[in-house]
């Protein structure tokens, strides 16, 4: 097959978008598109200080491949979870490092084992048993997100969740008609309450497959591996289903998620006014809280200085 570009041989086809693209050009229909997804959602101009959550795989560490080449300011930041006996988070680690260092890019390194005493896993488990990992995961993250955020004057935070990702969670939603979450799930999330950033997820209009394509032909070393606790989840059952429905019906992935911002944005959905509760600074870390003196991160550690 070749480059409807260029005539050169192809290396990828998408048939949703039909069209074929050399090495060449293809990374540039993906920075395009990426930027093309910042303009349309209003995510960041040039001028803002962009912090690219890193995790080491293949999504992220794109995407900041992306930001840096369309010549934003992005720096990254890595969560050392302290997951997994085989090297998970260790692996993930140096992978995030070596692209900082090949780019000459500023990377943050937050380790939660060696700030907090405990890695997520053990937190977990004193806490709530093993199935509640991802959820423990999911708070410690944002909390370290928000922090490093605000005390390193970033504007934004961009995450590297792509168009698989967002319609595994629309449909996830779907399924459950979990209006609260259908109503939050958008590119991007306003910094609505002081001291929490705004977030934005630029490669929401790219499919998976395109954003490893692109790690591949740019040369970007990532981990293949899942996080271990990532295996049996929910949300790559759904992104089984939406796959085999894109196989019969090419572009249905994206339709089914980019049909649902449209349908909001047009009104065509409409979600009852939330009633927003009025959140306050925790009393030891600052970060607004629904709760009366510490928030759910900090509750998460009390206890553990002293057994130290
Ligand atoms: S890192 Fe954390 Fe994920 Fe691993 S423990 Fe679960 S939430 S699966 S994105
Ligand atoms: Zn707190």
């Amino acid at each position: 097959m070749r480059c409807r570009k260029c005539g050169r041989e192809a290396v990828i086809h998408m048939r949703q978008h039909k069209l074929a693209l050399c090495e060449v050009c293809f990374p540039t229909w993906v920075q395009e598109r990426v930027a093309e997804t910042i303009r349309r959602y209003r995510m960041f101009g040039l001028q803002d200080r962009i912090l690219v959550a890193v995790s080491g795989g293949k999504d992220s560490l794109s995407l900041w491949d992306v930001l840096l080449a369309l010549g934003y300011q992005a720096d990254g930041l890595y969560i050392d979870l302290g997951i997994g006996e085989g090297g998970y988070s260790r692996l993930s680690r140096e992978k995030a490092e070596a692209f900082a260092r090949a780019h000459g890019a500023a990377l943050w390194v937050e380790s939660v084992p060696e700030r907090y005493g405990e890695s997520v896993p053990q937190v977990a488990m004193r806490r709530h048993r093993r199935r509640k990992v991802c959820s423990i995961c999911g708070l410690i993250k944002r909390h370290i997100m928000n922090r490093v955020a605000r005390d390193g004057g970033y504007d934004v935070i961009a995450t590297g969740h792509n168009l698989d990702d967002e319609a595994a969670v629309l449909l996830g939603n779907v399924l459950q008609w979990s209006a609260g979450y259908l109503q939050r799930q958008a590119p991007v999330l306003p910094a609505d309450q002081p001291g929490l950033a705004r977030k934005v997820k630029p490669l929401c209009t790219l499919y998976e497959r395109e954003m490893a394509a692109y790690a591949l032909v740019r040369g970007i070393d990532y981990i293949y591996d899942e996080c271990p606790y990532a295996v049996g989840a929910k949300s790559l059952f759904y992104k089984d289903l939406l796959n085999q429905l894109e196989e019969r019906s090419p572009g249905a992935k994206q339709n089914f998620y980019t049909a649902f911002l449209r349908a909001r944005e047009q009104g065509e959905i409409l979600f009852r006014d939330e009633a927003r509760t009025t959140l306050q600074p925790c009393r030891q870390c600052g970060q607004p809280t629904s709760a009366e003196g510490l928030c759910a991160f900090c509750r998460l550690w009390v206890g553990v200085e002293e057994r130290r």
